[in-house]
């Protein structure tokens, strides 16, 4: 339990409990910090949760031998419906290493090679979709038709199980309960004590009781599936090795419940934050009309003329500019905005801030990915942060959407992937209108989103994508 404030001298105490944190806590904590600096402790009814963003702060909670994952309340609340799976486990929980150990094949770069054409035909079904809107004159909507896109990716790619996503109207209801998982998650936070939420609490059951039966049916299909080929061939996806794969150490497999809250951890790890990400980038994208242009000129030197291009593995790691229109996203707006470490002995934090063993400490990346170290003028939209000349010139630490350590994100590489090749693909393909004027307006489910944001596309023509060549380069002198 939470050390009282008053040991923390110097830490400023804001207690909300006369507001609460509302519907969007993350921002009420921007807030907060942009008041009152970029370490503070938040009070609420009596308890207390440390907060800070500042970079010699985080860099210190980055040392593995002195600190690790702490699973803070947010993610207790997860683990009523994700368990021991490997967001929510506890280190020393026996699953999370023998999980870890067995998937993390499964997630090194090589492998994203073999997740590509899955991840190719999904983005071709919202390809799709936005052509049907493009001819229709109808707008589409952003984060739903990303959340559609990941959805679709993880369940296809991990688990050879197709949501069929584009093909509903309204989002799939795995989704719907999910997101109501979360927001059940985030709202039991600010609780008054003693208040009533037995409804509350009952909706929560049914929605999770819905997720792990679709689960059970993501598995059942496997299984069923069975002795066949296709299930050989399907053995190395992440369902294949967690149902097959023997943990090198002591040779067992992982146990049906254990698998089930993998499976569930992956459909909800695997695509809210990946979807929130590309939402927020293609907001900037109509917003930066210069940006926009340089990405244009990425895309079509490499794909030119072809209206339906073939992107192949290589290609995407060669999208330099569209990855670093992606990660400044991602710098104003982790899609998973905090993450929480604790002490593995007392300890002084930074030098200065004394904390106990197992304490936790939240790290707050939205103001971490504002502070000092970026620049006078954090919040303007500069994908040029993340040249490579730029990120060696910073701390490895000033950015942090993927959080630190053993614990850090597994599925990174595969949501850049993913991300990267449909941005791309979009850029591509549409002009993007930003016909409503679109001010950003971001949603907290635990993740972020911009919320209600739409846009009006036309496709691009051959005209659009021949480019004059950039000022200061010579033409290629003509061969005689
Ligand atoms: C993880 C993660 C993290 C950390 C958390 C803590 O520390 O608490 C973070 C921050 C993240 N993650 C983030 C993110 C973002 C994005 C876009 C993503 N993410 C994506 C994804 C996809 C997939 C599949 C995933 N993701 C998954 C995951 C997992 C499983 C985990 C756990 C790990 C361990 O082991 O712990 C994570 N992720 Fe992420």
């Amino acid at each position: 339990d939470p050390q009282p404030a008053d040991s923390h001298p110097g830490v400023p105490v804001v207690d909300i409990t006369d507001t609460g944190p509302g519907r969007t806590p993350l921002q009420q904590v921007m807030r907060l910090m942009r008041h009152h600096g970029p370490v503070l402790v938040r009070r609420l009814h009596g308890r207390d949760a440390l907060f800070v963003s500042d970079l010699d702060l985080v860099t210190d909670l980055a040392d593995e031998t002195r600190f690790s994952k702490a699973v803070g309340p947010a993610l207790e609340n997860v683990r009523e419906f994700a368990a021991d799976g490997l967001f929510t486990a506890y280190n020393d929980e026996p699953n999370w290493a023998k999980a870890h150990d067995i998937l993390m094949p499964a997630f090194a770069l090589g492998s994203m090679r073999t997740y590509h054409p899955v991840m190719l035909r999904v983005a071709r079904r919202l390809i799709e979709s936005w052509d049907r809107g493009a001819r229709d004159g109808q707008h589409v909507n952003v984060p739903d038709d990303m959340t559609r896109m990941t959805l679709d990716t993880i369940g296809l790619a991990g688990f050879g199980y197709d949501f069929g996503s584009f093909r509903r109207s309204e989002p799939h209801p795995f989704v719907e309960s999910m997101v109501r998982c979360l927001e059940w998650s985030m709202n039991r936070l600010s609780r008054t004590p003693g208040s009533d939420h037995a409804a509350a609490d009952a909706a929560f059951r049914t929605d999770a009781d819905h997720l792990a039966r679709v689960v059970d049916d993501v598995i059942a299909a496997r299984v069923a599936a069975g002795r066949g080929a296709a299930a050989r061939d399907r053995a190395d996806d992440l369902l294949g090795l967690m149902l097959t794969a023997e943990h090198p150490a002591d040779g067992t497999t992982l146990d049906t419940a254990n698998i089930r809250n993998q499976v569930i951890t992956f459909l909800i790890a695997g695509h809210e934050t990946t979807s929130g990400a590309m939402s927020f980038a293609l907001h900037y994208l109509t917003k930066h009309p210069a940006v926009l242009h340089l990405v244009r000129r990425e895309v079509d030197a490499l794909w030119g003329d072809t209206a339906d291009p073939d992107p192949t593995f290589d290609e995407i790691g060669r999208l330099t500019r569209t990855r670093q229109v992606l990660n400044e996203a991602l710098r104003l707006w982790p899609t998973a905005a905090a993450f929480s470490r604790h002490a593995r002995e007392d300890t002084l934090l930074g030098g200065r801030i004394p904390l106990r063993a197992g304490q936790p400490v939240t790290v707050f990346a939205p103001m971490l990915h504002r502070q000092p170290v970026w620049g006078d003028n954090p919040e303007l939209f500069d994908p040029d942060r993340f040249t490579a000349e730029a990120e060696a010139a910073r701390s490895p630490h000033a950015f942090k959407p993927f959080g630190t350590g053993e614990r850090a994100c597994i599925g990174r590489q595969f949501a850049l992937h993913e991300a990267t090749m449909l941005l791309a693909m979009l850029v591509h393909r549409y002009r993007l209108h930003d016909h409503a004027d679109y001010t950003l307006t971001v949603k907290e489910t635990l993740t972020l989103k911009p919320d209600g944001f739409t846009l009006a596309l036309t496709p691009r023509t051959a005209a659009d994508r021949v480019h004059p060549p950039l000022p200061g380069v010579l033409p290629t002198p003509e061969r005689t």
